[in-house]
């Protein structure tokens, strides 16, 4: 069985959130082969060289899990598009471009943080192509920890605003972005999240769109075998 989580947005605290992930880390052996992790594991990410003892624990659990046999992947989110190599390589996980496609016992499944499904946010999409280029990049990454930290918090907090100026719908996927891309991959089930709208929605055609949910009051797994598939949640 394959498991799917996303948005967890843990930070560098000892909170409910990072307990969550620990406790849930500990079933993952017993229950699946591998694990992807779709995006935004973190709030914030401003380097790989950031020590906070919490993300040390985190690089450890994830290696302590694959040392157990379970192939760890991550795909980045718009929080932590900044994670590198060093992460990759002190957390045993493999890094995944957006949109990647895996063949699980003759189906077709994409694997997607799910934001450039966002193409109705149009401010979105122009920040995103601002800061994901390597001279924006190689330049914020050169900064002192302390400066990268309250630029992180300052797009936090804007983002936050300009969030909540923005009506619902143009923050959700667009439905014709992803029907395309289903259709154009030949795709059996696209798998995202971003959003926190979690669902699981069938085509027409028999193709299937799962939305992972975000780690708040409850935490979500997306479970996938080819005898049963679930979108669970458990309450943190
Ligand atoms: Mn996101």
């Amino acid at each position: 069985m394959l498991g799917f989580i996303s948005d967890l947005h843990l930070e560098p605290l000892d909170n409910d959130r990072t307990q969550a992930f620990y406790n849930f880390l500990e079933e993952v052996s017993q229950k699946y082969e591998s694990l992807y992790i779709l995006g935004d594991l973190f709030e914030y990410w401003i380097g790989d060289d950031d020590d906070s003892s919490v993300i040390l624990q985190i690089k450890q659990s994830l290696y302590r899990l694959s040392q157990k046999g379970v192939s760890l992947f991550f795909i980045h989110g718009n929080r932590d598009f900044l994670i590198g190599d060093k992460f990759a390589s002190e957390s045993n996980i493999k890094i995944l471009d957006d949109m990647d496609v895996i063949n699980f016992y003759g189906k077709k499944i994409m694997l997607s943080h799910g934001d450039a499904f966002c193409t109705d946010d149009v401010d979105y999409q122009k920040f995103k192509l601002e800061t994901r280029n390597s001279s924006w990049i190689n330049s914020f990454l050169q900064k002192p920890l302390d400066e990268r930290l309250s630029i992180a918090n300052d797009m936090r907090s804007r983002s936050k605003s300009a969030s909540s100026n923005k009506p619902e719908n143009i923050m959700d996927t667009n439905s014709k972005a992803i029907l395309d891309c289903i259709k154009n991959n030949e795709i059996d089930i696209l798998i995202h999240g971003h959003t926190h709208r979690p669902e699981i929605k069938t085509f027409e055609d028999g193709s299937i769109k799962v939305v992972l949910g975000s780690w708040e009051d409850k935490g979500w797994v997306f479970e996938y075998s080819p005898e049963h598939f679930e979108l669970r949640s458990f309450v943190i």
